[in-house]
């Protein structure tokens, strides 16, 4: 028909196949194509059922977002699918690899629908700040009913082809999408079975219409989590439409839904987001065809917090782990820690109640370095010091088989110092995951100055195979994440003493988005490690100080910068903290002053950006986009606000600088502009607009 829709006829049956790689999205050209195809097949007196198919690793994943924002080219969405589902010839959707957002909405206007036992079925639209905007909302609950439509439109995680079948969103499994959907043709010919077109089958509604709070309740559920982002607020009212009323206003009502999201700033941010996490997979620099070594066993070293949560994400993505530890006693502490963890994720429902004791069967803990000899790959998550990291590597020197490839997880440390303790500085990089490592999806990939390509590649590689995002950043102090974040911290502790307190310091970051606030998060931490650490160095940081000196060592002594009723995780402010500060200032002669929200957002906020621009500069990180990528999936940042140097996008660079000059002016050096940020201003262009290294 075109170049990327092609129309076969096998005797009665005409097959249709979109091949459009990557994912065969509905650009213009696939919906022309698609249109013609049916309107050809439509016409053909010899055909009398049609099957739609994709070539290929996927079914049509949605609607083509690179498409996103320019001109409408013809046809529209609403002709394609007027002309599928008004097809008087019965249309077969047969899907394998995704059926996802508009590919879905396809299929759902066809009559039947067959899929492969590995298909993925979803409508994941929110996810990028939208509903599905094309009768999405209102057919899928008439294919499966309000309740999973909810879970599915709101959540946007797809569902598996057997819970498909069961929920009757496809009639059947089949082996191979083409060959199946054309038999499944032939059945619906042979058994004259009634074009079935979901508009008009109200039977699945009419539960939720007699008692709304079948609706409802899945609704309070599904946005539980929706902080402050619309999407799933407004798709869920879509759903509401289908039950409420009539096909055709319900349509109209989604569209103006869609309309809606899609011109607002959050969309946007979100479809960045999308594109931000897939140019993170394109590591600069890599020569062409580098490939990864291959990883057949993982060992991990140190089972305390991170490397328990290290092997933890292995043995969630079913990859078997030695875990190794310096004693019986370490070990067994670690081991337990991760068992309780698995058991009271299974206990709430998150994982299937034999979860845990299959996780654990992954996880073989032993004692000793020499255990990691058939390893392929190692991961130190050791104590925090470069003297022990360097003792670890050098032992590992003499035990990894030649090209182990040999991570660091530290925060901190130079990777360049910690390779010097090894003949192999090729094999040794980072991997630095985040905290707490089984559930942050964050791993920064650090290169160090003599890491070889396929050592970075097979890092890349293992963390993308246990659903972790990578991004590959330089050696610095704290990398990229750490670097970034410890900007805004010291700001953070700063205010306090200016008259800020840390209720409301927090409560700056939650509102905008942020999951918790430094101040909770300090709580969680453990305030006594670090007044132990400031002892040790001779530092002080007089307000901390005061609340350890206090007993107040935070969540595990049920005070911190908050008070925390028994058995309960929730920050309560407590005057006791307030009195506290106002005596250190007192004591330090500091006067409190009134600081406006608005100065806590940007003296948090600002010199993230800033010290950003600076990575930029040093070449820590390849772009802009890198460093929005670790705030999403290392601190939370909120995906609808795209990241911080999106953010400042969005702001205006020459915003920001004014800002950042005011408070250099005030506050001293922390806020001293990054030139890349004054080059950038004085061009008039943003950090979107900085050239993107070749892959
Ligand atoms: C929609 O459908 C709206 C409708 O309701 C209504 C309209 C009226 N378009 O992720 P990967 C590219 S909204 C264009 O690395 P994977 C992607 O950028 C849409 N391009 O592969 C990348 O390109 P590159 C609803 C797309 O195997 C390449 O494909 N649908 C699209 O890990 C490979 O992607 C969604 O939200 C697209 N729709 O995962 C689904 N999708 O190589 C979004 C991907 O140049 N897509 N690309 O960087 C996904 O979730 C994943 O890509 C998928 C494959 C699971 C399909």
């Amino acid at each position: 028909m075109n170049q990327v829709v092609k129309l076969d006829r096998h005797d009665v049956i005409a097959i249709i196949t979109i091949n459009y790689p990557p994912v065969n999205a509905l650009s213009a050209a696939v919906r022309r194509g698609l249109v013609d195809s049916v309107n050809a097949a439509i016409s053909d007196p010899e055909v009398k059922a049609i099957v739609l198919t994709c070539a290929g690793r996927t079914f049509i994943a949605g609607d083509d977002i690179k498409e996103f924002g320019k001109p409408p080219q013809p046809p529209s969405w609403n002709e394609m699918m007027a002309v599928l589902e008004n097809s008087p010839k019965p249309i077969v959707a047969a899907i394998h690899g995704n059926g996802l957002g508009g590919g879905l909405e396809v299929a759902l206007v066809c009559h039947f629908r067959v899929a492969t036992q590995d298909a993925k079925l979803g409508l994941p639209e929110v996810k990028l700040g939208l509903l599905p905007g094309a009768g999405g909302t209102q057919r899928l609950p008439r294919a499966v009913g309000p309740e999973l439509a909810v879970k599915m439109i709101v959540g946007g995680d797809p569902i598996s082809a057997a819970d498909a079948l069961k929920y009757g969103l496809i009639e059947e499994i089949v082996v191979d999408p083409a060959s199946g959907g054309e038999a499944f043709a032939r059945k619906v010919l042979a058994e004259k079975r009634p074009l079935r077109r979901l508009r008009d089958d109200d039977s699945k509604l009419a539960a939720a219409k007699a008692d709304r709070s079948i609706f409802t309740d899945a609704v309070t559920e599904m946005t539980k989590k929706a902080r402050g982002r619309e999407a799933p607020f407004v798709a869920a009212g879509a759903v509401g439409f289908a039950i409420d009323l009539p096909f055709e206003e319900g349509l109209r009502r989604e569209l103006e839904g869609f309309n809606k999201l899609f011109a607002g700033g959050q969309s946007k941010a979100q479809q960045y987001a999308f594109f931000a996490e897939r140019a993170a997979k394109k590591i600069a620099g890599l020569p062409e065809g580098t490939e990864s070594r291959p990883v057949n066993r993982v060992a991990i070293i140190g089972a305390g917090t991170m490397g328990g949560g290290i092997a933890m994400s292995f043995a969630n993505a079913g990859i078997a782990v030695t875990l190794v530890e310096t004693s019986q006693e370490q070990l067994k502490r670690g081991m337990g820690v991760m068992q309780k963890n698995w058991e009271a994720t299974a206990k709430r429902g998150g994982i299937p109640q034999d979860a845990p004791a299959k996780r654990m069967a992954l996880i073989n803990g032993v004692v000793g370095l020499e255990n990691v000899k058939k390893a392929d790959l190692i991961i130190e998550a050791v104590f925090e010091t470069m003297a022990v990291k360097k003792e670890v590597f050098s032992k590992l020197d003499q035990y990894a088989k030649p090209g182990a490839v040999l991570a660091s997880n530290t925060s901190y440390l130079s990777i360049d110092e910690i390779a010097k303790a090894t003949k192999r500085p090729q094999d040794v990089l980072g991997m630095h995951f985040f905290s707490p490592a089984n559930v942050m999806k964050l791993c920064e990939v650090v290169r160090a100055a003599k890491t070889a390509p396929d050592a970075l590649a097979t890092a890349v590689s293992i963390a993308r195979e246990i659903a972790k995002v990578p991004v590959v950043v330089g050696v610095c102090h704290g990398f990229v994440g750490n670097r970034m974040y410890d900007r805004s911290g010291k700001q953070a502790e700063k205010l306090l003493f200016e008259g800020a307190l840390p209720q409301q310091v927090d409560a700056v970051m939650t509102k905008f988005g942020m999951p918790m606030g430094t101040f909770v998060m300090h709580d969680m931490a453990g305030l006594d490690i670090g007044w132990l650490s400031r002892k040790e160095r001779g530092v002080k940081s007089e307000i901390a100080d005061a609340l350890c000196e206090a007993g107040r060592y935070g969540l595990k002594a049920g005070k911190g910068y908050y008070k925390y009723e028994a058995g309960s995780r929730a920050p309560l402010p407590d005057p006791e903290v307030e009195r506290l500060i106002g005596e250190t200032l007192e004591r330090l002669g500091l006067k409190r002053r009134v600081v406006s929200d608005d100065e806590v957002l940007e003296r948090l906020m600002y010199p993230i950006i800033n010290e950003g621009a600076k990575i930029l500069e040093e070449g820590i990180a390849s772009r802009p986009s890198d460093l929005d990528v670790v705030w999403l999936y290392g601190f939370g940042w909120p995906i609808y606000r795209g990241g911080p140097m999106y953010w400042a996008d969005q702001i205006g660079l020459d915003k920001v600088l004014a800002k950042l000059k005011e408070f250099h002016a005030s506050l001293g050096d922390d806020f001293k502009p990054a030139p890349l940020l004054e080059n950038l201003v004085a061009e008039g262009k943003k950090f979107g607009e900085l050239k993107q290294p070749a892959r």
